[in-house]
């Protein structure tokens, strides 16, 4: 056990911490925060005002939200409000650097990055997407060429994205196993978890459902509320599929006595936390070979991998599911994807960093 070290995990300014508006980063650092305490580790977190998280302490910093990148262009330019939480989190990160042996940030914007060189305290970086935007990528790289090891993505693919995979630690990423429970017993229908939004392609699972005559049960944020309709227009079953946006509790309910999870990303999915809560439950994962999934499922014992785009495909996978086992898919999740197995991966990372300082 190397010894405690002091954190200050700096979040995302998109949204308070509770909000959703963080979506996987909330997970993802309510994850890191438990599993690093456990093993002895002072962690701070800073976040926009209004945040919780369970019963980590919050330093909370005033100021205005940050626009998202996922909906802004390749090209957008880097901007920032007035009085920007964005600004005031790491003037806070700045003046309490010496309190810290690392600074962790969660935020996918140009600053935190910008700022790396200026401090004294070793600020790391935990990438939580794709390459979305030319501003956003120089940033990246420049840490790449001036930091080397200081990156972190959840996968390779998604590192591969930035094009200097090699500067980054591969973290994976983790679910609070005990909130999931086992089922050997499937019903007939398949499951379907996911903002409902374009770049999730719900109207590909809609589809082979259809073809193959299966219920499927859809769960997830209603993001794109247009996009829904033109799905609800082509496909009359889908009001009906649609189960709304539960807590993890119900969630998985749901999730554990369906045959399968059909994963249908049209993006670079960086993760896919919905994959390792249906191999938590058992479910083993039918998904596009296409970013996180595809580092995830092992092909034909805890899933299927499928050509991306390809609805024949999945429905050739849906009529195979059954060589799947369940109880591999529950293993896997245990093995690979515990808090325990997230907070060791992120706790070398960080070895590796403050003992090359
Ligand atoms: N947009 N500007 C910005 N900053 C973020 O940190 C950010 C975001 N959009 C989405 C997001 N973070 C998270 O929901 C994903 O990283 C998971």
């Amino acid at each position: 056990m190397p010894s405690p070290r002091r954190l200050l995990l700096i979040s995302t300014p998109v949204g308070p911490l509770g909000s959703g508006l963080g979506g996987g980063v909330e997970l993802t650092l309510l994850n890191l925060c438990q599993g690093l305490r456990a093993r002895g580790h002072q962690v701070t977190v800073a976040a926009p005002e209004g945040s919780s998280l369970a019963d980590v302490p919050v330093v909370e910093v005033s100021g205005q939200l940050q626009p998202t990148a996922h909906t802004q262009g390749r090209n957008a330019l880097v901007t920032l409000p007035a009085d920007s939480v964005l600004g005031n989190l790491w003037r806070y990160a700045q003046q309490q650097q010496e309190q810290f042996d690392l600074i962790v940030n969660l935020a996918y914007d140009w600053l935190p990055f910008y700022l790396t060189e200026f401090f004294d305290t070793p600020v790391a970086h935990f990438v939580t997407m794709g390459s979305l935007n030319d501003a956003m990528d120089e940033a990246i790289q420049q840490v790449a060429r001036q930091f080397p090891g200081r990156l972190g993505a959840y996968t390779r693919t998604q590192a591969e994205t930035f094009g200097v995979a090699d500067a980054f630690a591969i973290l994976s990423s983790a679910i609070a196993l005990e909130q999931y429970d086992f089922c050997a017993t499937p019903g007939e229908a398949l499951a379907w978890l996911g903002r409902i939004s374009p770049e999730k392609g719900l109207e590909d699972a809609l589809e082979a459902a259809e073809m193959a005559q299966v219920p499927l049960k859809i769960l997830g944020k209603l993001e794109d509320a247009s996009y829904w309709q033109q799905l609800c227009d082509r496909f009359p079953h889908a009001a009906d599929y649609y189960l709304g946006f539960l807590p993890t509790r119900e969630l998985q309910q749901v999730l554990r006595q369906c045959r399968a999870l059909v994963m249908t990303p049209r993006w670079i999915e960086a993760f896919g936390n919905v994959a390792i809560e249906a191999l938590a439950c058992g479910v083993p994962v039918i998904a596009y070979a296409r970013g996180g999934p595809a580092e995830i499922v092992q092909q034909g014992k805890t899933g299927w991998l499928v050509e991306p785009d390809s609805v024949s495909g999945l429905v050739e996978a849906i009529r195979k599911i059954d060589q799947c086992d369940r109880h591999a898919c529950r293993r896997q999740a245990e093995t690979d994807y515990s808090l325990e197995a997230l907070a060791l991966r992120f706790e070398q990372w960080f070895e590796t960093i403050i003992g090359r300082t």
